[in-house]
């Protein structure tokens, strides 16, 4: 662990020094305002393992070794927080400790160390937070207004960043809002025309059938049914592939189960001569071990399977996050975004597009097949409107310490 201590005139330059001196993994261990500005002791590897076994009592006790350290020492016994001044009493405590013997006591004072460690990472928050709303309020202001739309921190933080500090709070909403719809990608394709093999994957419940019968009825307005195949690939509930067989009755298309690759092949091989094959694949929770053999059952030798992924614009943002972390195994080149018409902001599902450059394909905003999907091209200025709406009716705004959750780890500049 690398413990230094950082004093500047004011904590937004503190953070930007700890941030270029040991970056940003940096943990805050303390702050303190001093005469000159504000004090702030932050580390770097800081491993709370350290307090089972002697790494931090030896480099506290290396740092005492020289003169030079010894008055280091010093210093950091003066300006440590409490927090760390018990943890070094823990570490030496350990040390001094007969081997075998239980330490219980310490470890419920560990616990009570980290719930510190995160109270005073905490305050330090809602003081770099305070200090933007202070130095930097339309900023400040921005953060709070892309906060409502359900914007990703990240994207919020580098939306503001690209507005100048002495741009009017109006103007700065516009100008945030046209770049926010800029960086958003959408798909100029629509399968229902250029035809291919897709198929459609997803977390358990969010649209997946309803979004392929939607697709399919698109095609077979255009084209002839006869170019159209379907394919499920959920072997999985008996339910599941009665749903798409009555949809495939009724446009009078043919539908096949496919439980392997080989599987697959052999009913891709059966529609050698369609222009549009639709696979839709079994609803299973993000955790289920075996989302991992359905990607397997869709890589075929000799085929060119496509992926869309399928997500609810109602998801939470934890969520979404965590469904695209397991869907990206099966190489999506595009969402399908379902459920709009039952959403509560929409700024979650557009950031998910933006951070992942996943274009957006389709909208999804009803249970009507097949009038509710929309191709997502033409809709930009549709869903930024959406999405302003829908945060002006919001019931509830993030609180001032949610924002400070949010925002006040991640420093800030202020622009010229
Ligand atoms: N309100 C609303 N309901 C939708 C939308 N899309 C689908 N649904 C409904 O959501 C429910 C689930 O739809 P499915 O298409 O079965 O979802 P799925 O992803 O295939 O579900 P699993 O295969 O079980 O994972 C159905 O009641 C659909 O009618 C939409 O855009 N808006
Ligand atoms: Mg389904």
């Amino acid at each position: 662990m690398n413990i230094r201590r950082f004093v500047a005139t004011d904590m937004r330059a503190a953070l930007a020094a700890i941030r270029g001196e040991l970056g940003s993994d940096a943990v805050m261990l303390s702050s303190r305002k001093l005469p000159e500005g504000v004090e702030v002791i932050a580390a770097i590897d800081y491993d709370d393992s350290l307090l089972g076994n002697a790494g931090l009592a030896d480099q506290l006790a290396g740092i005492a070794a020289d003169d030079s350290g010894a008055s280091q020492l010093d210093e950091y016994q003066r300006v440590a927080t409490p927090s760390l001044a018990i943890e070094r009493e823990i570490t030496l405590a350990k040390i001094a400790a007969p081997a075998g013997e239980t330490n219980s006591p310490e470890s419920s004072m560990a616990h009570e160390i980290k719930d510190l460690r995160r109270l005073l990472e905490t305050q330090l928050a809602s003081l770099a937070w305070n200090d933007m709303n202070r130095q930097a309020p339309v900023r400040a202001r921005l953060l709070r207004e892309l906060s409502k739309l359900g914007v990703d921190s990240t994207i919020a933080m580098e939306l503001a960043d690209e507005v100048p500090n002495d741009c009017g709070s109006q103007e700065a909403m516009r100008l945030i809002v046209r770049r926010f719809g800029e960086r958003l990608p959408l798909a100029t394709w629509d399968m229902a025309t250029t035809g291919g093999i897709f198929a459609i994957v997803g977390p358990t419940g969010v649209g997946k059938t309803t979004s392929l019968a939607k697709i399919a009825a698109r095609f077979v307005l255009k084209h002839s049914v006869d170019e159209l195949g379907l394919i499920s690939t959920d072997t999985y509930r008996i339910g599941a592939r009665q749903q798409l067989a009555n949809f495939a009755r009724i446009l009078r298309s043919p539908m096949h189960v496919a439980e392997s690759a080989q599987d697959l092949r052999r009913v891709l091989d059966g529609f050698s001569n369609k222009k549009l094959v639709l696979i839709d694949t079994a609803g299973m929770s993000q955790r289920d071990v075996r989302l991992a053999n359905q990607f397997t059952t869709l890589n075929v030798d000799g085929y060119d399977v496509r992926t869309v992924l399928a997500v609810s614009a109602g998801a939470d943002r934890g969520c979404l996050a965590e469904a695209m972390n397991v869907f990206k195994a099966a190489k999506p080149e595009a969402l399908i975004v379902t459920k709009l018409d039952e959403a509560s902001t929409l700024g979650g599902v557009l950031s998910l597009a933006i951070r992942n450059a996943l274009p957006v394909a389709y909208l999804s905003d009803g249970q009507r097949v097949p009038e509710d999907l929309h191709c997502a091209a033409p809709k930009r200025f549709w869903l930024l409107h959406n999405a302003l709406k829908l945060s002006a009716n919001a019931p509830t705004a993030p609180d001032e310490h949610e924002l400070a959750e949010r925002f006040g780890h991640m420093g800030f500049a202020v622009n010229a």
